[in-house]
C-alpha cells in the first residue's frame, strides 16, 4: 500500500531525463533508495515516494491528482494536455518550475532531396510523428492541410520506408536527423524539463514540504549559473 500522507513524486524511470532528475532530487537533500525494476522508491529521510515510470504516463498521473509532482518534458506534457481536453479528461496541472535540462526542439524534417521553400510545402504532404496534437495545432495556426501519420518510434525511417513525406521529431544535435539522410526545415516547439504539481491542493504537510523544496530548487539552479 502507498502511504497518501507522503509527498508522490512521478519521474521517469530509465531515459534522458531519470539521470537529472534523480541529481536535482538529491542535491536538494532528498535522500533516496532506488532499486532496480520496482515502481515506487522512498526517501529515507523525508516523507516522499517516487513513482518510476515511462515518461509519457507522468503528465496523467499528475492530472489524475495520483502523483502529486511530477518531472517531464515540455513537449510530453503539451501533447499529453491537448490530448485530454480533445477527449474532455482532466488536463489541469501547474507549472513550479522550468528546469536547465532535458532541452530539445520540435520540428518538421524533410529529405535531402525534399524542395523546401517555407511551410506552404507541406500542404497536402503526409507527416510522421510521435506528437500529432503539437504537430496538428501548428499546422492548423498556419492554415496549412497536411496529414499527421501517428508512430510510436522510429519516425526518422518513415520516409525511407515510404509511409510519409517528412517527420515532425525531437531534435537536439542533428546528428539523428543527418544520420538518416533528413535535414530540419522548420523548427514548431521548444522544450526544457518541467518540475509540475496537480491542480487540486496539497493538504497542509505537502504543500509545506513542497515550499521548502522549491526554493532549494532554485538555489541549485542559481548555483550552476
Ligand atoms: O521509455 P520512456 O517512454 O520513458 O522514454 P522515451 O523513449 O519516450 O523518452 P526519452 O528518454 O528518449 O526522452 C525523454 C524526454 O527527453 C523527451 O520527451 C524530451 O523531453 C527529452 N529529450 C531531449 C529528448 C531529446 N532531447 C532527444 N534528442 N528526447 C528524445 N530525443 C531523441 C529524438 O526523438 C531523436 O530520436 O533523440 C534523437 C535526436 O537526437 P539528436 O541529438 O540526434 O538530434
Ligand atoms: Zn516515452
Amino acid at each position: 500500500m502507498t502511504d497518501t500522507t507522503r509527498l508522490r513524486i512521478a519521474i521517469q524511470k530509465k531515459g534522458r531525463l531519470s539521470d537529472e532528475s534523480i541529481k536535482l532530487l538529491k542535491a536538494i537533500g532528498v535522500k533516496l533508495s532506488i532499486r532496480d525494476r520496482l515502481l515506487i522508491a522512498h526517501s529515507t529521510n523525508l516523507p516522499i515516494d517516487l513513482l518510476l515510470v515511462r515518461d509519457d504516463d507522468i503528465p496523467g498521473l499528475v492530472m489524475d491528482g495520483i502523483a502529486d509532482l511530477g518531472f517531464i518534458g515540455e513537449n510530453e506534457l503539451e501533447e499529453k494536455m491537448l490530448e485530454r481536453q480533445t477527449s474532455n479528461e482532466p488536463a489541469e496541472y501547474q507549472v513550479l518550475k522550468r528546469l536547465e535540462y532535458g532541452g530539445c526542439r520540435l520540428s518538421i524534417a524533410v529529405p535531402n532531396e525534399f524542395d523546401y521553400k517555407g511551410i506552404e510545402s507541406f500542404e497536402g504532404k503526409r507527416i510522421a510523428t510521435t506528437y500529432p496534437q503539437l504537430l496538428k495545432r501548428y499546422l492548423q495556426e498556419k492554415n496549412v492541410n497536411a496529414s499527421p501519420v501517428m508512430l510510436t518510434g522510429s519516425v526518422e525511417v518513415a520516409p525511407r520506408a515510404g509511409i510519409a513525406d517528412a517527420i515532425c521529431d525531437l531534435v537536439s544535435t542533428g546528428a539523428t536527423l543527418e544520420a538518416n539522410g533528413l535535414y530540419e526545415a522548420l523548427e514548431i516547439f521548444q522544450s526544457k524539463a518541467v518540475l509540475i504539481q496537480k491542480s487540486a491542493p496539497l493538504d497542509g504537510d505537502k504543500q509545506a514540504l513542497v515550499d521548502t523544496l522549491l526554493p532549494r530548487i532554485n538555489g541549485v539552479m542559481q548555483a550552476k549559473e
